[in-house]
């Protein structure tokens, strides 16, 4: 059973006009070693309780979204998907007429278990769980190097449908991106032919150019918040050099010397984060060099990455995290894939497939070292990644894996998948799922045990990891790859926010 509303009635929560307020008693475990004197513990566990505030601004803002990339594939597809929604558009394909939606986003077409009402299951979406802004009132802009409108962007994609590109053509061919930051020194030289819309000046000019952008496009549209996110082609990765970007003043002064090692996305995303502008990285390449992560935490802006986790490396995290789940131990995972986009025109450059290989293979590490029955110290699957460019297939991306896994008594298990999909309709949902979590992050308000006040969130938001493949976290915290996981972690403290404990599966009442 689906419910589309609730609210929680508990002496732990509150509801005001403006705000929910939950204090919440979060458990979790002290470990603690007694040393034997031959460099081994006793160790015991102790379960604690601690206690937590949240409050939640429950007032919805008017909200912009700014897409680096705005006219590449998962750029138009965004916005033409949202338009089709918003308008309630319907198109004629061979199979008959399509009707719009937003699968594939966590946040409007998945549910979340609240209970049971007579052994019968009941559940509600995801976004009702906190108030979150409605997908068709998201006012897009952004910036590209190619100026192309996005009606010809769209065109230019071949993702939607003919009949559904007709349709919203006149709502889109008035849209035009804002001229991006261009240096080929960053992505393959295979894309100059589209840079035709790039900014002039220096590195400390187009870094103002986008703060002003971003001034220009609150005001225009009269918005409450913007969010920007980097779908922009995926860079290579910059040298972190002591005294270039390692610090915060590193990196401004680099910036002010006008240093070619400093990359437009590190660029886009000071200058959002100077404006308070929360920034999300779509795409592998370290944008978040360690000033600008300071520049971050320092100003309390929230930032989010790395590179969208949205087709094979998703199914990675939920199969490696399955065989090492159940004991089985996976010894050699190679994945093949061959896509004809812009994209993959773009990573046919060794440097740019090198930050995407990186972001592929890192996704098992934790699930590897969370197991030393199977992997000793320092054991690792033989891991192996490639990318080809296939202009052919286009958008429709082809994804071949093999895993192969040693099972009981010197048995093995080799389990292959072969996946077909257009890699833009798997990415454009997550984008929006990326930014209306990121904005309503701003609205969450912590406080722990070791607080005096409440404040906000982290501003190196862990809660994106469900849709990337190398999640960024605060220094210090584990990076957790495995999909269940992370979407627990997820919904787990939006219940918080509302009083709720997590979903622990127990259902004791039927023991
Ligand atoms: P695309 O190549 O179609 O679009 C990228 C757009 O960015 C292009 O229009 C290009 O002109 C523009 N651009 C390049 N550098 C720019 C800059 N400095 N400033 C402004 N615009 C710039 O690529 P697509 O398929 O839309 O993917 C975008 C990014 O998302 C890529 O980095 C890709 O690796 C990443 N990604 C895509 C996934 C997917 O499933 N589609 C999943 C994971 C990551
Ligand atoms: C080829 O790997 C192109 C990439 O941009 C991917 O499509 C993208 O990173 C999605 O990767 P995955 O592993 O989540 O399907």
């Amino acid at each position: 059973m689906l419910i589309d509303n609730f609210t929680v009635r508990s002496p732990d929560v509150t509801y005001t006009d403006t705000h929910i307020e939950s204090k919440y008693t979060y458990t979790s475990t002290d470990l603690n070693c007694e040393d034997l004197g031959d460099g081994r513990c006793a160790w015991t566990i102790s379960p604690v309780e601690s206690d937590f505030h949240f409050s939640t601004d429950r007032r919805i803002p008017r909200l912009g979204i700014m897409l680096v990339g705005l006219g590449g594939n998962n750029g138009s597809t965004l916005v033409g998907g949202v338009i089709a929604n918003r308008e309630g558009i319907t198109w004629k394909t061979k199979e008959g007429v399509r009707v719009p939606n937003y699968f594939g986003s966590l946040t409007q077409s998945s549910t979340c278990r609240v209970g049971s009402v007579k052994g019968q299951e009941v559940f509600t979406p995801f976004k009702t769980l906190l108030p979150m802004v409605n997908p068709n009132d998201i006012v897009f802009d952004g910036w590209d190097i190619s100026g192309m409108n996005l009606a010809d962007a769209m065109e230019r994609a071949k993702v939607f449908d003919w009949d559904l590109q007709r349709q919203l053509a006149p709502y889109m061919k008035n849209m035009k991106p804002r001229p991006g930051i261009y240096d080929p020194n960053f992505i393959a030289a295979n894309q100059s032919a589209r840079a035709d819309n790039c900014l002039k000046g220096s590195k400390r000019e187009q870094m103002e150019r986008i703060r002003a952008d971003l001034r220009d496009f609150r005001e225009k549209n009269a918005l409450d918040k913007i969010v920007v996110l980097w779908t922009a082609n995926t860079e290579r990765y910059s040298e972190i050099l002591i005294g270039l970007n390692d610090d915060e003043k590193s990196l401004r002064s680099s910036v002010d010397k006008n240093e070619p090692e400093i990359s437009p996305s590190t660029l886009y995303a000071l200058a959002c984060i100077d404006e308070g502008v929360p920034f999300i990285n779509g795409s592998p390449q370290n944008t978040f060099v360690p000033g600008l992560i300071d520049a971050a935490v320092r100003l309390n802006t929230i930032i989010g990455g790395d590179d969208f986790k949205s087709g094979q490396t998703k199914m990675k995290s939920v199969l490696v995290d399955f065989l090492v789940g159940a004991g089985i131990k996976p010894a050699s995972i190679v994945s093949y894939n061959h896509l004809g986009n812009n994209d993959g025109m773009n990573l046919s450059a060794p440097n740019c497939f090198r930050s995407k290989e990186i972001s592929k293979s890192n996704v098992i590490d934790d699930v590897v070292s969370s197991n030393s029955l199977l992997f000793r110290p320092g054991e690792h699957p033989d891991h192996v990644v490639v990318i080809k460019y296939v202009p052919y297939v286009g958008d429709s991306k082809r994804a071949m894996d093999e895993y192969t896994s040693e099972i009981f008594m010197g048995g093995t298990n080799t389990i292959v998948m072969h996946n077909t999909c257009e890699d833009s309709l798997l990415a454009a949902p997550l984008i929006l799922d990326m930014c209306l979590i990121a904005e309503l992050s701003t609205r969450i308000k912590i406080k722990g045990p070791d607080d005096e006040q409440l404040r906000g969130l982290h501003p190196v938001s862990s809660l994106l990891s469900y849709l990337t493949k190398a999640p960024l976290v605060p220094k210090g915290t584990p990076v957790v790859n495995a999909l269940s996981k992370q979407r627990a972690m997820l919904e787990n403290v939006f219940r918080a926010c509302i009083g709720l404990a997590p979903d622990n599966n127990m259902l004791l009442e039927y023991k």
